[in-house]
């Protein structure tokens, strides 16, 4: 096998799941009997910001109650111990990998601590209260939103994921379903490039066929060994 310098590392909702947080589709994935292809979307927020509110706020709540885990950790620890590139690209809103301590990382997804003006692009944290209708300290408009990627909408920082999964040696998928793009495709993305390609997840998932090697078990388990 070729040497390994460069590592892409995709994380999903399934890392934190030993934490404590929900996943998206498992069972329990329902949100007041809604899926989340309904709530996160620019037309829910739209037509019902109250409901998209209250939405993050739960899971902003839920954050603040829960601990990395064992596959946090463990990547953090890699992410400190490797010499060549490396690079987490998480589709979680939550901090765990930061509170865990992971550097080299990016949020694709938005961040459920980030506010986003929807006119003007300014970011801010999300303090305390931030109903819908809350104003922009850079415009004043009143138009403060989660800084979340919703359905439709193009994921952050797409450019330099891009680049990392055209120069990975190694890319390692870790609790995601595989079911929303582009996401989704960054397996067959770094495999065009010549990546190896290993999945970590308690089942196999959409696009397991795509990955060299598939592990199947929970995340707090495998991340861990492999790491070690
Ligand atoms: C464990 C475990 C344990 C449990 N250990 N494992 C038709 C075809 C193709 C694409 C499209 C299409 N129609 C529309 C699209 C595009 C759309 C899309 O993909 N839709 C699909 C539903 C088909 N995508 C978009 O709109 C995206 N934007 C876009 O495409 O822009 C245009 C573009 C074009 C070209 C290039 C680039 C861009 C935006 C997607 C935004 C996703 N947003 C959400 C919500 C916001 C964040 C939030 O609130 O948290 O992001 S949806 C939700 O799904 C969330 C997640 O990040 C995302 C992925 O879910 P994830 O993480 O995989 O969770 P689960 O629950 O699905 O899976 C968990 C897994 O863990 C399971 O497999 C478990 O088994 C496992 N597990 N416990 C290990 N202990």
């Amino acid at each position: 096998m070729h040497e390994i310098a460069n590592i892409v590392i995709l994380t999903g909702a399934g890392i934190s799941a030993e934490s404590g947080l929900a996943t998206f589709r498992g069972p329990g994935g329902l949100w007041e009997g809604h899926r989340v292809e309904q709530v996160c979307t620019p037309e829910a927020l739209a037509r019902n910001p109250e409901l998209v509110h209250r939405f993050y706020d739960a899971r902003r709540a839920a954050l603040v109650a829960v601990e990395p885990n064992a596959a946090h950790r463990a990547l953090a620890r890699l992410d400190a111990a490797w010499t060549g590139e490396l690079l987490i690209v998480t589709q979680n809103v939550d901090d765990l990998h930061e509170r865990a301590g992971a550097r080299r990382m990016l949020h694709m997804h938005g961040e459920l601590n980030s506010a986003l003006c929807a006119a003007c692009g300014a970011r801010s944290g999300w303090t305390g209260g931030m109903p819908p209708g809350t104003a922009c300290a850079a415009c004043d408009a009143p138009s403060m939103r989660p800084d979340i990627v919703f359905f439709g909408e193009m994921p952050y920082e797409m450019d330099r994921i891009e680049r990392a999964l055209a120069e990975a040696d190694l890319f390692v998928s870790i609790g995601t379903s595989g079911a929303v793009y582009p996401a989704a495709g960054f397996v067959q993305t770094a495999r065009y490039h010549g990546a190896r390609t290993l999945e970590m997840n308690l089942e196999p998932s959409a696009g397991s066929g795509y990955f060299h090697e598939t592990r199947l078990g929970p995340a707090g388990e495998l991340v861990p060994l492999w790491v070690e």
